[in-house]
């Protein structure tokens, strides 16, 4: 499997209980490598753009205000399969369903705030990394 790079975010539920390190450690101890990293503010205009995908659903305006709730830490995660493997590592959109070990069954609180984003294909993962970061902010 080649290398990847996915687009990763820590959300607002995690970073406001101070959880980036314990996230991040979950990354590394899987053999994904973070290349670039920042912690911004985002507007619920700018959720909604990056979310647009998701705008018919129930949930949405829902979900944009929470992604604008408070920072959240923005970040490219890199290594082989990094894609899929990150998402393992997230475990299920619904942490009643993610694996023990997976960072939402530790640490995620609902459906809605489920402390991770990961990208889910590489079209998408290119798609998010270049919302968010240039591609000299990318340190391989
Ligand atoms: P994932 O984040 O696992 O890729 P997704 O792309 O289906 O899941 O949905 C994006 C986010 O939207 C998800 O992380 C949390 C929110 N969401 C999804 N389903 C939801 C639901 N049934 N109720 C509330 N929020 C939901
Ligand atoms: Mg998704």
């Amino acid at each position: 499997m080649a290398t990847e790079r996915t687009l990763s975010i820590i959300k607002p539920d995690a970073t406001k209980r101070n959880l980036t390190g314990k996230i991040n450690a979950k990354f590394e101890e899987a053999g994904l490598r973070i290349v670039a990293q920042k912690r911004i503010h985002l507007s619920k205009e700018q959720v909604g753009v990056f979310y647009a995908v998701h705008k018919e659903r129930p949930f949405y305006d829902e979900l944009c205000e929470f992604m604008a709730s408070a920072p959240v830490v923005v970040q490219v995660l890199e290594g082989e399969g990094a894609i899929s493997k990150n998402r393992e590592v997230m475990g299920a959109t619904n942490p009643a369903d993610a694996a023990e070990g997976t960072i939402r069954a530790e640490f995620a609180e609902s459906v809605g705030e489920n402390s991770v984003h990961g990208s889910d294909a590489p079209e998408t993962a290119a798609e998010e990394i270049s919302y968010f970061f240039a591609g000299l902010e990318l340190v391989g």
